[in-house]
């Protein structure tokens, strides 16, 4: 059976990252590896740079343009449906700013293709994985705090929820309306997909990697999409509606 896996890449203003890290990942010689843009009209031109990048690449490197920032939620929403219409098996994403390497994508995929987990996260806090070694003493704070209130809140047992990087069988996202259910609009999005894989039932495993901070383009998190996390997790307990794993 021949696979289809699709790397979803959502950008925006991301032209000085975007030619580096494709390069990085084709280099892996991945059989069957496609790469799926989402840019939302970057002012920048990563939309016209994503074009040619599309070009280079026939049949392999796909472009959804969206009309403007509509934010990281709707656009994996929109990407994770592309990449299943595109027939992909299996589905990664990963963030256009290199913090996620993206040699690792391979050992992402790989517990999938073994049929040993149904979503992989690849996460800052297990066991030979670390947010930026060059970040200070506050802001690994800030980032280690909030995957532990996230854990804290919800009860998941995922010790980097909030990872933008990951990987997922097709039949996690084709789970009927599972992709919809995350309410936040930036990456408190991700900690909630992973709430819901995990309460659907779905095998979820964390390999270790070490983020490092972007050092081309800038920062697109805002003081909003914290609070907006920060607000919704603790509700994720209180609907049980989707419930086939039991709240510890
Ligand atoms: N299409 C799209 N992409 C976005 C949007 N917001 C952020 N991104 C992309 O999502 C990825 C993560 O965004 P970053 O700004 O790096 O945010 P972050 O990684 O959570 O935070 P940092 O640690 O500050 O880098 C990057 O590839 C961004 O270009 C958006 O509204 N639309
Ligand atoms: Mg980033």
């Amino acid at each position: 059976m021949s696979m289809k896996i699709c790397v979803v890449v959502p950008t925006y203003n991301e032209a000085q990252n975007l030619p580096d890290l494709v390069r990085r990942l084709f280099d892996e010689d991945i059989p069957g590896l496609e790469i799926l843009v989402v840019d939302d009209a970057s002012p920048d031109g990563t939309g016209d740079l994503a074009d040619s990048l599309a070009q280079q690449h026939p049949g392999q490197f796909h472009v959804l343009h969206r009309k403007g920032k509509l934010g990281l939620a709707s656009a994996y929403r929109d990407g994770f449906r592309e990449a299943l219409r595109l027939g992909a098996t299996v589905i990664a994403q990963i963030d256009a700013d290199l913090s996620h390497p993206p040699e690792h994508v391979v050992k992402l995929i790989a517990p999938i293709l073994e049929g040993k987990a149904d979503v992989v996260i690849a996460s800052r806090y297990v066991s030979g994985g670390s947010a930026d070694p060059d970040w200070p003493l506050h802001r690994k704070a800030l980032s280690k705090g909030g995957n532990i209130y996230a854990r804290l809140v919800t009860g998941m047992p995922i010790n980097d929820s909030t990872s933008g990087f990951r990987c997922f069988r097709s039949e996690v996202l084709e789970k009927d309306g599972l992709i919809d259910r995350p309410k936040c609009r930036g990456f408190g999005f991700q900690a909630e997909m992973a709430y819901h894989c995990w309460r659907e039932g779905f095998r979820i495993q964390e390999v270790p990697y070490v983020f490092h901070d972007r050092e081309k383009g800038s920062s697109k998190i805002s003081m909003n999409i914290v609070v907006e996390a920060l607000v919704r997790l603790p509700q994720l307990r209180l609907s049980r509606k989707y419930s086939s794993n039991r709240v510890p």
